[in-house]
């Protein structure tokens, strides 16, 4: 499915491991302009058009949860849409199956890639988006949290990436924090939080990673990280996509994806490529069914949940 030709030089996958985000060019005008209309038709009728019209006040959703499509335009928020399931959404399929993004994810992170995570980040001009400065490790307990997942030793088997539709300033990041704890600083910010800091926390080193249209921000999603944005001066429509690889064991963001809705009739609706992609994640799940057993445990050597 992926081009032959490489398309990172060894600089740039330097860079991704120590900094732990890499910025690259990916889609064309003409793409760009393909996935924006497509976009529009699903959310903007609902929009208001500007952030003033919005009719409640609000700050951003939990993200994990998702929002619905025909809610966009309620609040005036920013919204987070799981978009694989959703319907009228089988036009954005050809971004899951594009050749630049799957050849670029498996140099970074590996072969036999398998899809986590397909949303659509979304809002008007004149929201506020402030979602606190976290690494992706909301779905473990803060008291299992073990720091050697912190460091180069543990295989980040997670990649994720915001592709920008629009220009795209809202992800932060730390850069090189994905392979190291907390400093004692950086613990100061989160104060007393494993998860997140709270909204208003100034993170130390943290910087913006202003994306052009056609532009992807693929990160190792422990990195340290936020989504954040004043005022938006730009409809902000970014397709964010997480993918593992199926050559070793999932992390937590494996169960992203929520597999009750891969039901057959969905399957069906599908184009034989993605179906495939949808039987793929059925079969690992199957393989792999506990969310609790990917991390690893205090009293147990790394290995153990590496060689699973
Ligand atoms: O780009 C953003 O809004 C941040 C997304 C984020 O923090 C996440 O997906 O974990």
């Amino acid at each position: 499915m992926k081009l032959s030709k490489k398309m990172l030089g060894q600089e740039q996958i330097d860079f991704y491991r120590e900094q732990g985000y890499l910025i690259v060019d990916v889609l064309s005008p003409d793409e760009i302009k393909n996935s924006r209309e497509i976009i529009d038709s699903l959310i903007a009728p609902k929009a208001g058009k500007n952030g003033r019209d919005f009719p409640k006040k609000s700050s951003s959703s939990f993200q994990h949860f998702g929002d619905s499509l025909d809610e966009y335009g309620r609040d005036a928020r920013h919204y987070y849409f799981h978009i694989i399931t959703a319907t009228g959404t089988q036009a954005l399929h050809n971004l899951l199956l594009h050749q630049k993004i799957q050849g670029l994810v498996e140099e970074l992170l590996g072969p036999d890639l398998i899809l986590n995570n397909f949303s659509l980040l979304a809002a008007e001009p004149g929201i506020r988006y402030q979602l606190g400065w976290h690494r992706d490790i909301i779905q473990i307990p803060e008291r299992e949290i073990d720091e050697r997942i912190f460091s180069p030793a543990w295989f980040h088997n997670n990649l994720q990436f915001n592709l920008a539709l629009n220009e795209d300033d809202c992800l932060w990041a730390v850069p090189g924090s994905h392979i190291r704890p907390n400093t004692p600083d950086e613990n100061a910010a989160f104060n007393g939080s494993r998860h997140y800091a709270p909204i208003d926390a100034q993170m130390p080193g943290g910087i913006p990673i202003p994306l052009r249209p056609g532009q992807a921000a693929f990160y190792n999603n422990n990195l340290i990280h936020r989504g954040y944005a004043t005022t938006l001066s730009t409809p902000r429509r970014t397709i964010h996509m997480g993918f593992h690889s199926g050559a070793r064991p999932p992390t937590w963001h494996f169960y992203l994806l929520d597999d009750k809705k891969l039901t057959p009739n969905y399957l069906d609706t599908l184009a034989p490529d993605i179906r495939m992609m949808m039987i793929r994640y059925l079969e690992l799940k199957r393989k792999y069914p506990r969310m609790e057993d990917t991390w690893p445990k205090a009293d147990r050597p790394l290995s153990e949940v590496l060689s699973r």
